[in-house]
């Protein structure tokens, strides 16, 4: 089969499975990027992330997670949900809203990979989802698949901001993405003013431990705890108002995928529905059963408490 016919095989396999993009590089070093993220360690952004300073020759070089690896696949995943958290309620970001996205992704990514590999009999193949030290949103940019915007998003000018980044490396050569999309910021600095932590120090760049999203999942220190106490704006999983502020948020279609809706809670509510109160009441058992395999066991309930008891200043 000719690498035209392959592509195109590949693009109509993944979207038939749910992803709304994909584009393909070949295998390259990520330099620039990587003096971004050192600029960025020498100043401590990375907060208790050390896994982030782990790895710098993988990071630049993903090259040495596959042997002979010569392309770097990339798929948009999409998660706009349908419908939103009532504002009053404990503010939950909408990539958690259902199933944790790393099992779900991975899963389709396997299938993509073993329809190339009927194609390509022998190749060898690694999926990724924010699983190794890759620079996904690079890669995803590299690919074509959209621009990095000044919040650090990976922003695709028709599905929007709302997609999660798989990665499939592999041996095979295909046919290479040739053209980026032009930066989509022009004069807007929305995101910038409107993130309410100032974690935005300057364009593309994050101070994480000023992120509302890190310090309501990755910091497992209580509030009482954290230097720098902000007012969380009712966040007590993760933030997403630099998302939400985007012009270009209003791309892109609510997400199909049956794996990133709320889910029924046993006692006759959703995911997104539960009150302080109801939160407050939880035990862990009944935490393990509900969100079993939610992205919420990241934080775990004694976390997600604590960021309800201080989500507001
Ligand atoms: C660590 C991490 C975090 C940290 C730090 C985030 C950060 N901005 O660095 C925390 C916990 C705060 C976080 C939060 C979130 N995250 Co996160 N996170 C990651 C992870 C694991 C690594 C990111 C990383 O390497 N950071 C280091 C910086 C230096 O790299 P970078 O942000 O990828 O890319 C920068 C450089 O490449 C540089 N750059 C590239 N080209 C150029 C050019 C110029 C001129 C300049 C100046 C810079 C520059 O700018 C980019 C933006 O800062 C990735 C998965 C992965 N392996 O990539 C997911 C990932 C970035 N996260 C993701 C998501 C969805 C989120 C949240 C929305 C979750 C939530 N709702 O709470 C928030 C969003 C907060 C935000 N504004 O970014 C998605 C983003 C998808 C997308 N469409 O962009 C990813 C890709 C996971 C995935 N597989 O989908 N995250
Ligand atoms: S996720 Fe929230 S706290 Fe973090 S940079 Fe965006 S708006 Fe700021
Ligand atoms: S809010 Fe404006 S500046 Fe920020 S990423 Fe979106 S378009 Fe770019």
């Amino acid at each position: 089969m000719s690498p035209e016919k392959l592509h195109t095989l590949i693009k109509d396999f993944s979207t038939e499975i749910g992803f709304v993009a994909y584009g393909a590089i070949a295998v390259k070093k990520f330099l620039k990027e990587t003096e971004f993220l050192m600029q960025s360690l020498e100043l401590s952004y990375n907060g208790s992330m050390k896994y982030l300073a782990g790895n710098i020759n993988i990071r630049q070089n993903p090259q040495l997670l596959l042997e002979g690896a010569k392309s770097i696949m990339v798929f948009l995943a999409p998660y706009k949900p349908i419908t939103r958290q009532s504002p009053e309620l404990p503010l939950i970001s909408s990539y958690a809203y259902g199933k944790d996205y790393h099992p779900v992704i991975k899963n389709k990514l396997h299938k993509v990979a073993e329809k190339l590999k009927e194609n390509i009999p022998g190749i060898e193949y690694r999926v990724f989802t924010d699983s190794a030290p890759i620079f996904e949103r690079a890669a995803a940019e590299a690919a074509g698949l959209g621009f990095i915007g000044r919040n650090t998003f990976l922003i695709n000018k028709e599905h929007g901001l709302h997609t999660l980044i798989g990665v499939i490396i592999t041996n095979a050569v295909l046919c290479y993405s040739s053209e980026t999309v032009k930066n989509g910021c022009g004069t807007c600095t929305r995101c910038l003013d409107k993130c309410p932590t100032g974690a935005l120090v300057e364009q593309f760049r994050l101070d994480s431990r000023r992120c509302i999203s890190y310090q309501t999942i990755e910091d497992k220190r209580p509030f009482g705890e954290q230097l720098l106490k902000t007012d969380r704006k009712g966040r007590v999983f993760g933030c997403e108002i630099c998302l939400d502020v985007c012009p270009w948020s209003i791309k892109g279609e609510p997400s199909e995928w049956v794996e990133f809706k709320p889910f029924a809670t046993n006692t006759g509510k959703t995911s997104i529905s539960l009150t302080a109160q109801e939160w407050l009441n939880m035990t862990e058992e009944e935490f393990n059963s509900i969100f079993r395999d939610s992205p919420l066991k990241r934080a775990g309930l004694v976390k997600i408490k604590d960021n309800i008891v201080n989500s507001q200043l």
